[in-house]
Parts: C-alpha cells; sequence; structure tokens
C-alpha cells in the first residue's frame, strides 16, 4: 500500500511529525493497526538496521530514524491493543554493574524494539541478580547485556551464575556484547550469543523468541 511505503520512507530520513500523520490517515482508512506496524514502521526500521550493519549510516541517523519509529508506535499502541496484538517475545537489556556507557546499550534496545520485542531497559549499573529477577518477573525470552570496560565484563559472567542459582537459565538466554566483548569470551562464561553490532544483536534476539514462540 502507498501509505505504509511513504511511512517506511519518511521513518527511514527521521521524520517523526509526518510518521505520526500518516500512522493517523492509516487508521483512519481503515487498515489493520498490525499491518501500519510491520509494513510502514517495522519495515523501514529494517532498512535502517541493515544499513547501520553494513556502515552505510551512523548512530545519528538511527537515533533519528528511531525517534520516529517510537513516535509512530505510541500513536498505534492503543490500537495494536485493542486488536490484542502480542508482542514476539520480551527482552531485557542493560549495562552491566559498574558501566556507565549506554549509547550501544540504547541502540540495541532500538533495534530489539524495531523486530517487534517487549523490552525492558534496566538502564546502567545493573547488577547481575536484577538482570535475573526482572527475566524471571517479565517472563522473558533473553537478558541482553552490554559492557563498554574491560574490567566490567566479570559481571556478564556473574549473569549466567545466578541465572543458573535461580534456576531460571534453561528458560532465558543470555547475550552478550559490548566494544571489549567477544565471541570467546562469551564462550568461557556459557553465554548463548554474542555479536558486535546492535542490528546483529536484534537479529538473534528475534529468532530466540521465534523460536520460543512459533507461530
Ligand atoms: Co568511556 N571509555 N569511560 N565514557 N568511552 C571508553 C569505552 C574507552 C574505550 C575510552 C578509551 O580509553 N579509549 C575506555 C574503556 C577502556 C577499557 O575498559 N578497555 C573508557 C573509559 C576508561 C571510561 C572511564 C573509566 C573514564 C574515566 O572516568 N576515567 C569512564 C567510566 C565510567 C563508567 O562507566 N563507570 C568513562 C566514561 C564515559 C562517558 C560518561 C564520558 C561517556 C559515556 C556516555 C554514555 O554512554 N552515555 C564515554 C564514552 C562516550 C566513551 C567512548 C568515547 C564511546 C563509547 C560509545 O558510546 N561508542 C569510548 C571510546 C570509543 O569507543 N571510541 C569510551 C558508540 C557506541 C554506539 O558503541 O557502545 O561499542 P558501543 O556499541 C556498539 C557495539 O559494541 C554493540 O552495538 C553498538 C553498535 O551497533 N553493542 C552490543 C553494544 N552493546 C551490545 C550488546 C549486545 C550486542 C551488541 O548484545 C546484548
Amino acid at each position: 500500500m502507498e501509505i505504509l511505503q511513504e511511512m517506511s520512507t519518511l521513518l527511514q530520513a527521521g521524520r517523526a511529525k509526518k510518521v505520526v500523520e500518516l500512522v493517523k490517515q492509516a487508521l483512519a482508512d481503515g487498515i489493520a493497526p498490525q499491518v501500519i506496524m510491520e509494513e510502514g514502521l517495522l519495515s523501514g526500521m529494517a532498512v535502517i538496521g541493515e544499513q547501520f550493519k553494513n556502515n552505510e549510516i551512523y548512530v545519528p541517523e538511527v537515533l533519528i530514524a528511531a525517534r520516529a519509529m517510537t513516535m509512530g508506535m505510541a500513536e498505534l499502541k492503543d490500537a495494536l491493543a485493542r486488536d490484542g496484538v502480542q508482542a514476539k517475545g520480551t527482552a531485557v537489556i542493560g549495562t552491566v554493574k559498574g558501566d556507565l556507557h549506554d549509547i550501544g546499550k540504547n541502540l540495541v534496545k532500538m533495534m530489539l524494539e524495531s523486530k517487534g520485542l517487549t523490552v525492558i531497559d534496566l538502564g546502567v549499573d545493573v547488577s547481575a541478580e536484577a538482570f535475573c529477577q526482572a527475566a524471571a518477573e517479565n517472563n522473558a525470552d533473553v537478558i541482553c547485556c552490554s559492557a563498554l570496560l574491560t574490567t566490567t565484563m566479570g559481571e556478564m559472567q556473574r549473569v549466567v551464575e545466578v541465572a543458573t542459582a535461580q534456576g531460571i537459565r534453561s528458560k532465558v538466554k543470555i547475550m552478550v556484547g559490548g566494544a571489549p566483548v567477544s565471541q570467546s569470551f562469551c564462550d568461557s562464561i556459557g553465554a548463548d550469543f554474542y555479536t558486535n553490532d546492535a542490528a546483529s544483536a536484534a537479529d538473534a534476539a528475534l529468532q530466540i523468541c521465534l523460536a520460543n514462540h512459533p507461530a
């Protein structure tokens, strides 16, 4: 549909107000909220995710497009709830204890949202216990831990240990990332997934959620 194509294009350009207007228009035209979300908003953000992954665009463009997506989703929220549209899964995200860097974590969060996942953002300086408590309370599919300091990466191992001690390890996948983190570190602490950019993190989280909640 032309209006959804236009919405997607405007979202990629970060034209938030125009995106909101088009969401209103599409609802008034009787287009189903889920179709507006998937073909207008998420499809636009998927293009941004791919471009970011391929280094064709940079952090500011992603943030501007994500703002347009967030505003469009806010306009759509009530209609989605009325239609009983469910999120594809739930992710808990945060920057680990001792670490206050949140730019990368926020990018991952936006990309997760752009895949249609519910994201519980615990912010920065998050302890292993807080990650696991939030995962248990929200029946999360995946815990996403970000770290930018070599001195704080160790908290990721504690997330794995606390999840095991609390008996939720078999129910939740643990994904790690951030500049000092690597696949070998991920393997060494017994986490499930490492990805080196926000778009790949969202792709992996979506796969985890789809495996947990087959359509
Ligand atoms: Co800090 N800092 N900083 N800093 N800072 C670094 C990380 C550092 C490399 C700078 C340097 O020395 N060259 C260095 C770490 C050295 C080390 O540990 N080896 C460092 C240091 C030392 C510090 C302080 C200790 C400095 C001091 O006070 N003496 C201090 C620590 C404070 C604390 O956390 N307790 C500190 C403070 C700060 C600021 C507050 C000033 C600010 C943070 C602001 C904020 O985040 N709100 C800051 C910044 C901005 C940086 C640099 C310059 C940029 C980090 C960034 O945002 N990059 C950084 C140097 C650098 O990287 N050039 C540096 C952009 C962001 C998009 O990338 O977060 O890597 P990134 O995210 C990427 C991927 O890693 C991935 O996705 C993103 C891209 O797609 N990703 C994931 C991230 N999380 C993921 C999770 C996933 C998957 C992928 O799955 C769950």
